[in-house]
């Protein structure tokens, strides 16, 4: 496989109501696209950052930036043979794991498609679909909550995350409760909300039997999460503060997660996200499969993830709908609270050319012969 140049391309996609966590609130996506094109076939990437870095230390014009400075220069050195190749050569860049990852994740896509394998074959996918669940941002009332949630237990979602924050927790999972009874999957996620000091707080939760809690505390704060485990009954999952397999193993170690949220972007891409999964499943805990409101490319790319025996939780794996009117991609539709893994080569599925050409607002191109 020769890669010939590389692709970047920006697409805005309105969302369909307002995404507000305890970070900020989303109206729109600006996506970051990458496309690889090798002698053989064409692969797509997507990367994960925010505008600000608010989720995390990236956001998408310093990833925009990284692609050009170090990322892709690096790559044109070589003859890539493939995409296990990537993450070696990128490790002298410290840190970017979001940028690093939609590389990756294009030309995994497509020496795939080239050998006419699919994502969930190559990750070692053993389900042919996967449940889905939905992640319910912050709102002004909790009848406006209630009503959301309602809909998506409608629509089959089987499980149901909340986004919290001081101010907007216990009363809300408890009106949760008591309006959808206790037989309804639930957690709640915090983006790094709170502080130690909120421990006797959150321990009211204990008393809704959530599957989890994520996040709680800083990114950084790995000690403090692992007191905290000590002081709830909920079990605590961390997402932001897992941003390796060794970072997962030392927070495993240290009693500071009983449960891993696995976003393939924030651990530098799905090869390291399966890292991890194998990890996890050594030790015998269970991770999900995170989700950073994806287009339907990688959305695909994380459903083959979802697809891993390890994934025992449904992950923040939704439909097209749940947060765009119109998706890149054909869209993923929810059947009976799951979707399908996608079985075709590659990602299995492409973006729409009139639809990719409307929502794009701006293109690179990038050429890697050497
Ligand atoms: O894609 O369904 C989704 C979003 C799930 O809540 C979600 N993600 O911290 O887990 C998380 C958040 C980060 C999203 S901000 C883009
Ligand atoms: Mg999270």
């Amino acid at each position: 496989m020769k890669l010939e140049g590389i692709e970047l391309r920006r697409v805005a996609m309105p969302l369909v109501s307002p995404f507000r966590t305890s970070f900020g609130t989303q109206t729109a996506k600006d996506i970051l696209l990458v496309r690889a094109v090798t002698d053989e076939a064409e692969g797509w990437g997507e990367c994960v950052t925010l505008p600000d870095p608010v989720y995390s230390a990236e956001y998408t014009e310093g990833a925009v930036d990284m692609l050009r400075r170090n990322i892709l220069p690096a790559l044109a050195e070589v003859d890539l043979a493939g995409a296990h190749m990537v993450g070696e050569l990128l490790a002298p860049f410290k840190g970017h794991r979001m940028a690093k990852a939609a590389v990756e994740m294009a030309v995994l896509d497509a020496e795939l498609r080239a050998e006419g394998r699919s994502f969930a074959r190559e990750l070692g996918a053993v389900r042919t679909q996967v449940p889905c669940g939905v992640s319910v941002g912050i709102m002004d009332e909790i009848p406006r909550l209630l009503d959301a949630v309602d809909g998506y237990l409608a629509e089959g979602y089987v499980r149901i995350k909340l986004k919290i924050e001081p101010g907007w927790d216990i009363d809300v999972v408890r009106a949760v409760r008591e309006r959808f009874g206790d037989d309804v999957g639930l957690q709640v996620d915090a983006n790094t909300a709170y502080t130690l000091r909120d421990a006797r707080h959150l321990a009211q939760l204990d008393a809704f039997d959530l599957l989890l809690i994520e996040q709680p505390l800083e990114e950084e704060d790995i000690l403090g999460h692992a007191e905290l485990a000590r002081m709830l009954r909920t079990p605590i999952c961390l997402d932001e503060s897992i941003t390796s397999a060794q970072t997962a193993a030392q927070a495993l170690t240290l009693g500071a997660t009983s449960v891993i949220n696995i976003k393939p972007g924030r651990v530098g891409g799905y090869l390291e996200a399966r890292r991890i999964h194998d990890l996890a499943a050594a030790h015998g805990v269970p991770v999900w499969c995170g989700g950073m409101v994806e287009s339907g490319l990688g959305r695909a790319a994380n459903i083959a993830l979802a697809a891993l025996p390890g994934f025992v939780l449904p992950g923040d794996v939704s439909a097209s709908d749940r947060f765009y009117r119109t998706d890149l991609t054909e869209p993923w539709v929810m059947r009976d609270g799951h979707l399908d893994v996608p079985q075709g080569p590659g990602l299995g599925v492409a973006p729409v050319p009139e639809i990719l050409d409307e929502l794009t607002t701006w293109t690179e191109w990038i050429p890697m012969g050497h």
